[in-house]
């Protein structure tokens, strides 16, 4: 028997989609104190859209940049607006799984400088949208999931298309490339559910290399 199976990364029918389930959770243990120093440094907060609403997720960053919304526009900024320090620098866990899922999905020397942290409390959920913020589309982007199961959309180049709903559970990453680099996505509203390390939340890491 292959104990080992769910770990192996899954080219999915949607091109450039490899989804390496729980390939996060040896990690997660340290992913999570490592979290939790950031999150002490930089808090999360609700940031505001450039039409003036506020997120139901709460954000925050470590990294070179950090992505950032308010009145001005969406961009990657290397200095947190609330405390007008840099970002807390991305723990070594954090860059060695971002490394290692991105090799495992075919990009061997993927280097992110901004790490984007997403906390869903239940109801938060993310319109379908694509991440147009970075310089280079031919990166790739990985995304771990951590904590409350919740329900990801995956759509399309057009924002008319189509979307699949693919759960995401605690320790998915996902890798987004090649052409799934530019889909329209998004997420449901969380719904209310626990989990053992983290209660009520779910957690979200994007790796990017913005700048
Ligand atoms: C597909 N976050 O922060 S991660 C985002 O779960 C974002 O918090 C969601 O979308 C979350 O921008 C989804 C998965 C993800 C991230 C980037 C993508 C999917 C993507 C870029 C292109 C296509
Ligand atoms: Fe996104």
């Amino acid at each position: 028997m292959d104990l080992f199976a769910h770990l192996t990364s899954v080219e999915t029918p949607l091109n450039g989609l490899s989804l390496l389930k729980g390939f996060a959770l040896q990690y997660a243990p340290t992913l999570l104190l490592d979290l939790d120093n950031v999150t002490t440094q930089a808090p999360f907060r609700h940031m505001i859209t450039p039409n003036g609403l506020k997120m139901s997720v709460a954000m925050t960053n470590c990294g070179q940049f950090g992505w950032v919304t308010d009145r001005q526009g969406y961009r990657y900024d290397a200095f947190d607006p609330q405390t007008q320090n840099r970002w807390p620098r991305m723990p070594d866990s954090f860059l060695a799984l971002s490394s290692a899922a991105a090799s495992a999905a075919g990009y061997s020397d993927f280097v992110p400088d901004a790490c984007l942290i997403n906390r869903y409390q239940v109801g938060a959920r993310m319109g379908l949208h694509q991440d147009k913020d970075e310089r280079d589309f031919t990166q790739p982007i990985v995304s771990v999931s951590l904590g409350v199961t919740a329900t990801f959309q995956f759509g399309g180049l057009k924002r008319s298309d189509k979307a699949s709903n693919i759960p995401l559970y605690h320790g998915d990453v996902v890798v987004f490339g090649g052409e799934a680099r530019l889909h329209y996505h998004g997420v449901r509203p969380l719904k209310t559910s626990m989990h053992p390390a983290l209660g009520a939340v779910r957690i979200n890491l994007t790796f990017r290399k913005a700048g």
